[in-house]
C-alpha cells in the first residue's frame, strides 16, 4: 500500500516560446497523491537547475492553475526568494526540492491557504514563489513565511517579502512592492 499525501498536487512546466501566449506556454506534466508517486516523478524529470532559461516549473494543488488569474490564486499573493546567480549551483535544488516537501507534507499550520509554488529560472536570477490564497489573511500568510525561511535554512538577516498577485500584475516594468517582509 502506497502512502497517501493529504493533497493531490500536479506538476506544470513552463518552456519560453516568445511565438505563443504565456498561458499557452503552461504544460500540465503529472498528478499524484501518494509519497511513492511524488518521488517517482521527482526522480524521473530534470533538477531545476538543469532546466533552460525561462523555463519554469510549478506545483500546485490539483484543480487550481498556477496562475495568477486562477480563482483560487487572484486575491492572493506570493513569498518571493530572489537568488543571486551562484545560488544556482548551490541552494536552488535543495530549496526547490526543500519547498515541495512542506507543500506535500502539510507542514504549514495554515496549510489551506497553500495553493503551491514556482520555480523560475533566470538568466538574471532564479526565483522561488510559494503562492497563497488571501493577500490579506496575515496571520496565515505571515505563519507560512516565517516556517518556509526556518525550513530553508534562509539566514535571519536575509529578508523575504510577499507581494500580492495584483500588483505584480499592475507593476509597470518596476519592482513591485512587499506587502509583508519576515
Ligand atoms: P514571470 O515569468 O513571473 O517572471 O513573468 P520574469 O519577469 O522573471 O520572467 C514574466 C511574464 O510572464 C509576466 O510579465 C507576464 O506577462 C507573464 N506571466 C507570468 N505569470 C505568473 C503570469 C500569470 O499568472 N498570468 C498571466 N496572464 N501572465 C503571466
Amino acid at each position: 500500500i502506497k502512502h497517501p499525501l493529504q493533497n493531490c498536487w500536479t506538476l506544470w512546466y513552463y518552456e519560453n516560446d516568445r511565438t505563443q501566449d504565456w498561458a499557452e506556454n503552461l504544460k500540465e506534466i503529472a498528478s499524484f497523491q501518494t509519497v511513492e508517486d511524488f518521488w517517482s516523478l521527482y526522480n524521473h524529470i530534470k533538477l531545476a537547475s538543469e532546466l533552460k532559461q525561462g523555463c519554469d516549473y510549478s506545483l500546485f494543488k490539483q484543480g487550481v492553475k498556477p496562475m495568477w488569474e486562477d480563482d483560487a490564486n487572484k486575491r492572493g499573493g506570493r513569498w518571493l526568494i530572489s537568488l543571486d546567480k551562484k545560488q544556482r549551483s548551490n541552494d536552488l535544488d535543495r530549496f526547490w526540492l526543500d519547498i515541495i516537501l512542506c507543500l506535500i507534507g502539510e507542514a504549514f499550520e495554515n496549510s489551506d491557504e497553500v495553493r503551491g509554488a514556482t520555480v523560475n529560472i533566470r538568466s538574471k536570477g532564479d526565483k522561488i514563489g510559494l503562492w497563497t490564497g488571501d493577500a490579506n489573511n496575515s496571520t496565515a500568510l505571515l505563519e507560512i513565511g516565517r516556517k518556509l525561511k526556518d525550513r530553508l535554512r534562509i539566514p535571519q538577516k536575509v529578508n523575504i517579502g510577499y507581494q500580492a498577485h495584483k500588483d505584480t500584475m499592475d507593476k509597470s516594468g518596476s519592482v513591485t512592492r512587499n506587502t509583508y517582509t519576515v
